[in-house]
């Protein structure tokens, strides 16, 4: 296994991932399948899966997939569309603090929007040089390199602007509202 990174403290490497689907995995027709971006922006966006996949907008990056429960998969090829990309079309407004990212399944995750907007924040279509399984969340799904894997929510279909935070389906069983993995975020501050 090629290491390439320093592990983050508490994790160990694995070379395979292990596969989680905590509400089932959903069904999906690619033909009807749409992103939406929408919340707090300018303007709607929303793309089919042959836009996404436009050259000009695509991108790659290879990093390490990090889970909250110690397992690492080294590093990984991530293809897509970088979320600041995405951004620059839809004009997050001023308010704009999180990005809420809902998923086919019906599950959610927040992000705050600086990490969503950082330059290596993307919208996997792509692992390993091969479309998402299905397993894996296809047609889509968020890949923030340095904030735990329970952010790169699978089967998404909205990414949504949002004013103030609310919590997803970990966040509301005590996962941190963040979740960065250099500072170790992985549950809420007891207060
Ligand atoms: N829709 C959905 N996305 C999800 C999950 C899930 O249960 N449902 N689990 C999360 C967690 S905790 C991890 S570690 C990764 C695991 O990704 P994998 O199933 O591709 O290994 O997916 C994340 N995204
Ligand atoms: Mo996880």
């Amino acid at each position: 296994m090629e290491e390439t990174n320093p592990l983050p403290l508490g994790q160990h490497y694995i070379n395979r991932f292990i596969i989680y689907s905590a509400l089932g995995t959903p069904h999906i027709d690619i033909q009807k399948w749409r992103l939406t971006i929408d919340g707090e922006v300018e303007k709607t966006l929303t793309l089919t899966y042959n836009e996404l996949l436009s050259p000009l907008m695509w991108c790659e990056v290879v990093r390490d997939f990090h889970c909250v429960t110690k397992w690492s998969v080294p590093s990984v090829k991530f293809g897509g569309v970088k979320l600041k990309t995405l951004a620059l079309n839809v004009k997050p407004k001023p308010e704009a603090k999180y990005v809420l990212f809902i998923c086919l399944d019906g599950y959610t995750t927040p992000v705050p929007i600086e990490d969503a907007l950082s330059d290596d924040a993307i919208i996997v279509l792509k692992m390993g040089g091969h479309p998402l399984t299905i397993e894996q969340g296809f047609p889509a799904r968020p890949f923030i390199p340095h904030l735990y894997a329970w952010k790169s929510a699978k089967w998404l279909h909205v990414i949504r602007f949002l004013r103030e935070y609310v919590d997803g389906y970990w966040e509301a069983r005590g996962y941190h509202e963040r979740g960065n993995v250099w500072g170790e975020e992985r549950f809420k501050k007891e207060i």
